[in-house]
């Protein structure tokens, strides 16, 4: 366990969420609205066919070689809220109606003899507020004398709002300050 002095190495990781709207032949009993993943991934996206615009975020190599697992705290509302993921991807899927704060814990591989990392991460699921007032309106019934209503052909149906997932990563640098010789060997062996 001798540690090198005065050397530190660092690896960019990115963790968060991803999160769907459920459209109505998705939903079951419960009042779940949303289908999400939470996240510890590599900051480096992988290298996808430019043809496929939706490319996964993140990602790219495999974290396995420095964390052991990671767990993630959810809501109390779930059954048995902390989840342990001791493989990549290192991730969780769920569906849900709210959002809540996730607690994120990584541990690291036994030889670096390492303390685990904490982060708190807000599950977002709901995009920033849309401009309805933007959209094209369909057209208001007139009145016509008679008292009966009647709606004028003029304006184009508004177009269906289309919702695109929502993601929310956050970027970290975890600094290995003084890594022993072994572990220093094993990050560096990438
Ligand atoms: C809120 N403070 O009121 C938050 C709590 C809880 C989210 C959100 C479903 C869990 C289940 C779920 O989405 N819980 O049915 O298993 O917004």
């Amino acid at each position: 366990t001798k540690r090198l002095r005065g050397v530190s190495v660092y690896r960019p990781i990115i963790y968060g969420n991803t999160a769907v709207l459920l459209d109505a032949s998705e939903r079951g009993e419960n009042d779940h609205t949303h289908r999400w993943t939470v996240g510890v991934r590599s900051a480096t996206s992988p290298a996808v066919p430019s043809k496929n615009q939706a490319s996964q975020i993140g990602g790219a190599d495999d974290l396995s070689y420095f964390i052991k697992k990671v767990t993630f705290k959810l809501h109390e509302t779930y059954s048995q809220p902390l989840r342990t993921i001791e493989k990549p991807p290192f991730e969780v899927t769920e569906t849900g109606w709210g959002e809540f704060d996730i607690i994120i814990k990584i541990f690291f591989v036994p030889e670096a003899f390492e303390k685990p990392l904490t982060f708190t991460h807000h599950l977002k699921l709901h995009p920033w507020p849309l401009d309805l007032s933007s959209l094209p309106r369909p057209p208001t019934p007139v009145l016509n004398a008679d008292g009966t209503e009647e709606t004028p052909s003029v304006a184009p149906e508004p177009p269906a709002l289309v919702l695109s997932p929502v993601h929310s990563w956050q970027y970290e640098e975890v600094v290995f300050v003084e890594p022993t010789e072994l572990f220093y060997s094993t990050l560096l062996a990438r």
